[in-house]
């Protein structure tokens, strides 16, 4: 019996139990061991009773959890692997110790685990509705424990521009006082998104920032009128695809220049994503040359780029560049050779099938929040019984470096709105991401969730209701 999401590889129990109480250390690798004494309210020591030791694997990104009856040993090859392994321990604790241990009983367990994919993200959408960086701060730890590594952000979009750029400064001027429902939006400044770069970083996430283009550009012309080929007005209005740059126009690409060097350089990790969909305003040919020429200004700042999966109607892409999936689990028109495009290319795949891994599609017909377009509601069961190897013809594990769950902001004006579309929906996704292919028993699953649900309760993470027993 496992209780923990994502399901583990192995688990083999000895019987018994080791109980922990107040007086117990954690020691160790230090960022970890220090992360896990903050979390459950514990001192660190040399001799520590929980243990963080940086050694062997069993698989890469793995980890190895041990409780036996004198204490609990967590081994891994990376820090990132014994944070991992802090994450299945918070999960074995009961949901009552679990932001500060008092007395909490473990059983004897043997746990050896690794992920299927080395790309598991989720993503949030700050432009439609803007989150401060507190707000971004605590999504990052709901997130994290689910074992995911990559936070994509959707930094800009027809409702607002939300990153400082210190070359366009109309941008986060004119571009970042709208929002869905003319609440006002907002923007980071550099310093505030290198200090959320720099959080989820402690809790081994990888930020992924979005510039969206050429579509999804009202904000950015709002700002500079230049930019577009047509006048435009601010937008708070959800329609999407009535926006484009103007695709001849070498001002363009100044821009396009300037925001991802600027990008680039708040940029430690490996990924820049130019988004590239629903493009429905710019022509084709206009869309090919947009996307040839923006994607060769980008590479130049030494990133792997990012796109939707349209991006791939472009054969011209840098070497390696990924695309991102979001037709449905039945692709529709395109989406499969678009898909397919990237692989051509050098690159690899991020599945986040619309119909099963939006979160802000509503999970039943009484849900108040969320769209219904990707033929929603999606159930929790929906959004577990799928798999990422199983859409497009010619991608299987070996093609995807991995899956995300989006969440965009339309409906939701809230971080707390934004927790209730997410969870506990996104245990699905992460276990997808994380565990071993299927065959997936959702009655079992939804077993391991009801406990979940009640660890999200005890940390004050809003949710929607559980999904059985009382
Ligand atoms: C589609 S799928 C979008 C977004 C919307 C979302 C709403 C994709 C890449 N773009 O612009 O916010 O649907 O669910």
């Amino acid at each position: 019996m496992t209780t923990v999401i994502p399901a583990p590889v192995s688990r083999v129990d000895g019987g018994g139990a080791f109980t922990l109480t107040s007086t117990a250390t954690v020691g160790g690798e230090s960022a970890v061991a220090s992360y896990v004494g903050d979390v459950l309210g514990l001192s660190t020591s040399d001799a520590p009773t929980i243990e963080f030791a940086l050694g062997a694997s069993p698989a890469p990104g793995g980890c190895t959890l041990e409780i036996t009856s004198t204490g609990i040993r967590a081994e891994a090859d990376t820090a990132a692997g014994l944070f991992h392994a802090a994450q299945t321990l918070r999960q074995l604790l009961p949901p009552s110790q679990a932001s500060g241990i008092t007395s909490a009983e473990l059983p004897i367990t043997r746990i050896g685990d690794y992920p299927r994919f080395a790309y598991r993200g989720a993503m949030l959408d700050v432009a439609r509705h803007f989150f401060g960086v507190d707000d971004v701060k605590k999504y990052i730890d709901d997130i994290a424990l689910l074992k995911l590594n990559h936070l994509h952000l959707h930094l800009t979009d027809d409702q607002g521009w939300r990153i400082q750029i210190d070359s366009w400064p109309e941008l986060t001027k004119a571009g970042a006082t709208t929002e869905v429902g003319g609440r006002g939006g907002g923007f980071y400044t550099k310093e505030q998104y290198r200090e959320i770069v720099r959080y989820a970083a402690s809790r081994f996430i990888t930020i992924v920032p979005e510039i969206d283009l050429p579509g999804h550009t009202n904000a950015a012309s709002v700002a500079y009128p230049e930019l577009s080929d047509i006048p435009v007005e601010q937008y708070e209005g959800i329609e999407v695809g009535f926006s484009s740059l103007a695709i001849r126009s070498d001002t363009t690409y100044r821009f396009v220049d300037d925001v991802i060097r600027e990008l680039a350089e708040l940029t430690p990790g490996p990924y820049l994503h130019l988004g590239g969909d629903e493009s429905l305003s710019t022509t084709d040919d206009d869309f090919r040359y947009f996307i040839q020429r923006a994607t060769a200004i980008a590479a130049t700042y030494g990133k792997t780029l990012i796109g939707w999966h349209e991006m791939g109607r472009s054969t011209a892409l840098p070497a390696g560049t990924i695309g991102q999936y979001w037709s449905f689990t039945t692709p529709q028109e395109g989406a499969a050779v678009h898909t397919l495009s990237f692989v051509e290319q050098g690159g690899t795949i991020i599945m986040s099938p619309a119909d099963v891994t939006y979160l802000d599609i509503k999970y039943d017909a009484s849900t108040e929040m969320g769209l219904a377009w990707a033929n929603g509601p999606t159930s929790i069961a929906d959004s577990y019984e799928w798999d990422p190897a199983a859409i497009v013809p010619g991608i299987g594990d070996d093609q995807l470096l991995g899956v995300e769950a989006p969440l965009w902001s339309e409906t939701t004006p809230t971080i707390r709105d934004v927790e209730y579309m997410v969870f506990p929906r996104l245990a699905s996704v992460a276990e997808i991401a994380w565990s071993p292919a299927g065959p997936r028993d959702f009655d079992e699953f939804s077993r391991r969730l009801d406990r979940f649900v009640d660890l999200l309760g005890a940390l004050g993470i809003n949710h929607y209701l559980r999904i059985s027993g009382t």
